[in-house]
C-alpha cells in the first residue's frame, strides 16, 4: 500500500494525490506539514531530510520531491498513459513539469501567500500585484502553446498536465486580475472535468 505524508492544501501534495487518483492506486495519506507538524520529527526527517511534504513510501522505497514522485508513479503504474511510452513524446510532456516549477511557481507563490496566508493588514499589495502581472505573462506562454493541442504534451492527458494544472487551479481561484486566455481556460475546463482533479485539487485555498 502506498503511504503519503502531507496536508491536502499543499500544492505539492496535490500533484501526488491527483496522480494517485488518476491511476487509482490503493493508498493511505497521513496529515503532515504546517499546523499538523510531524515534518520535524526524527522519524520523518529520516525519510525526508528536507522536512517538507509530500513524502511517499512505496514498498520500502521512500520518495520526495513532488515532480519526481509523480514521474515515478506514472512510470511504474501508468506506462503508456500518464507516462508516454515514446521518449520524445514523454519529453514534450515532461518539460512542462519543470516549467511549472521554474516559471509558474516563483511568481504565483508570493501572490498565494500574500492573499491567502497573510493577514490583510500585513499584505504588501504592490508586491502582490506586480507578481500577479508577471504570473499572467507566464500563463500567456502556455496559452499560446495550448492553441495547437488540447493537453500540454499533445492529444492526451499525461503527467505533464499535473503540476501546472495544480498551479492553474490556484491562479483561477485567487482574487486577482487575469487577462482573457481562451486556450488556457479551455484546457483548465478539461482538467476540471476529471474526477481526480475535483477530488484532490479543486478545493478552497487555505
Ligand atoms: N520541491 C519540493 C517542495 C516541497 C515543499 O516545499 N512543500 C511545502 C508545501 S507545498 C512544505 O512542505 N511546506 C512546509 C510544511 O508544509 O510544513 C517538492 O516539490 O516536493
Amino acid at each position: 500500500m502506498l503511504r503519503i505524508w502531507g496536508r491536502t492544501n499543499s500544492v505539492n501534495v496535490q500533484k501526488v494525490m491527483w496522480a494517485v487518483g488518476e491511476i487509482g492506486i490503493a493508498h493511505e495519506r497521513m496529515d503532515a506539514g504546517l499546523a499538523f507538524g510531524v515534518v520535524e520529527t526524527p522519524e520523518y526527517k529520516a525519510k525526508n531530510p528536507n522536512s517538507r511534504v509530500p513524502t511517499v513510501e512505496d514498498d520500502g522505497l521512500v520518495l520526495w520531491e513532488s515532480n519526481a514522485t509523480v514521474r515515478y508513479l506514472a512510470a511504474k503504474y501508468s506506462a503508456g498513459q500518464l507516462w508516454p511510452a515514446d521518449p520524445g513524446e514523454r519529453s514534450l510532456a515532461d518539460r512542462w513539469m519543470d516549467w511549472a516549477t521554474a516559471h509558474v511557481q516563483p511568481d504565483l507563490t508570493p501572490v498565494f501567500w500574500g492573499l491567502i496566508r497573510t493577514p490583510a493588514e500585513q499584505r504588501n499589495m504592490a508586491a502582490i500585484e506586480a507578481a500577479a502581472e508577471r504570473s499572467a505573462a507566464t500563463w500567456r506562454i502556455l496559452d499560446a502553446h495550448l492553441a495547437r493541442q488540447p493537453y500540454v504534451g499533445g492529444q492526451q492527458f499525461t503527467m505533464g498536465d499535473i503540476p501546472v494544472g495544480c498551479f492553474c487551479w490556484r491562479y483561477y481561484a485567487l482574487p486577482i486580475k487575469r487577462p482573457e486566455l481562451a486556450n488556457l481556460a479551455a484546457w483548465y475546463a478539461r482538467l476540471q472535468a476529471r474526477p481526480a482533479f475535483r477530488t484532490h485539487v479543486a478545493m478552497p485555498l487555505t
